[in-house]
């Protein structure tokens, strides 16, 4: 080759790399779309058998879980951060109700690469304020106003084999703690972040947010219901454990066109 037709091709590979990439600036952002699932020791929750053994040793069976993921961000490569908005950028999460377990929120993205999400397990203190929902089902997840109010992040329902062999029931229900008198309040959401390394589509973007319950029940912190008891509503110390575990229950994944 030539000098000159050496750098002919170099200028065509140039320009043709320039377009390449005009072109991909000049794609239409595009909504996500959040998929919502529920696994115990890797495979998805079968509800209501008592087939699961904690780390502690305890067996037991999970029959509701209920739950609110809030303000949901999207952080790109070069660290610019999007909000997921719609909805009061808030998402109820009842694996009982279909319609919950996807979340289409109206919110562009544009069509980049991301390295992370992050969002709020249960709802910060700025909205969570009781008559911040109006209809069943995200109403009924109420917190009683003299135990701080504003609602459940979370509730989990099942049953576990107690010392002796007697089944007892647990509600692991999450939301603002207070001390033994009522007179201190303690917000104990708490915020995820999840790394990525996905380019996102210029068709379809499905994030899969899922929880691993087994995790709640591991790290920092040991859960025994034989320690805790079934309610931990008036709980501050239980609920402070479990939300430190459950800072490690999720991972997501990606697939998009
Ligand atoms: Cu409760």
């Amino acid at each position: 080759m030539t000098p000159q037709r050496y750098q002919f091709t170099f200028s065509l590979i140039v320009l043709m790399l320039l377009l390449v990439s005009c072109n991909d600036e000049k794609v239409e952002p595009i909504t996500p779309l959040f998929v919502f699932k529920t696994n115990v020791d890797g495979a998805q929750l079968q509800k209501g058998t008592m087939k699961y053994t904690n780390k502690a040793g305890n067996i037991y069976q999970v029959d509701e879980l209920q739950y609110f993921i809030s303000e949901v961000q999207l952080i790109t490569s070069d660290g610019q951060v999007f909000t997921i908005e719609s909805d009061s950028a808030i998402h109820y999460v009842d694996i009982d109700i279909p319609a919950t377990l996807e979340w289409t929120p109206t919110d562009l993205l544009p069509v980049t690469s991301y390295s992370s999400i992050s969002f709020v397990f249960g709802i910060n203190e700025a909205k969570n304020k009781i008559g911040l929902f109006v209809n069943p089902p995200e109403r009924d997840m109420f917190w009683p106003d003299m135990m701080g109010g504003g609602y459940h992040y979370m509730k989990m329902n099942g049953k576990w084999k107690a010392t002796g062999d007697t089944i007892k029931p647990f509600n692991l229900h999450l939301g603002i703690g207070m001390n033994d008198e009522g007179t201190v309040f303690y917000q104990n959401y708490f915020k995820v972040t999840l790394p990525l390394n996905i380019q996102t589509n210029p068709t379809r973007n499905e994030f899969t947010i899922t929880m691993n319950i087994e995790k709640w029940f591991e790290t920092p912190n040991l859960w025994d219901w034989n320690e805790t008891g079934g309610q931990i509503m008036q709980n501050q110390d239980a609920m402070l454990k479990a939300c430190k575990n459950g800072a490690n229950a999720f991972e997501v994944s990606f697939s998009g066109k």
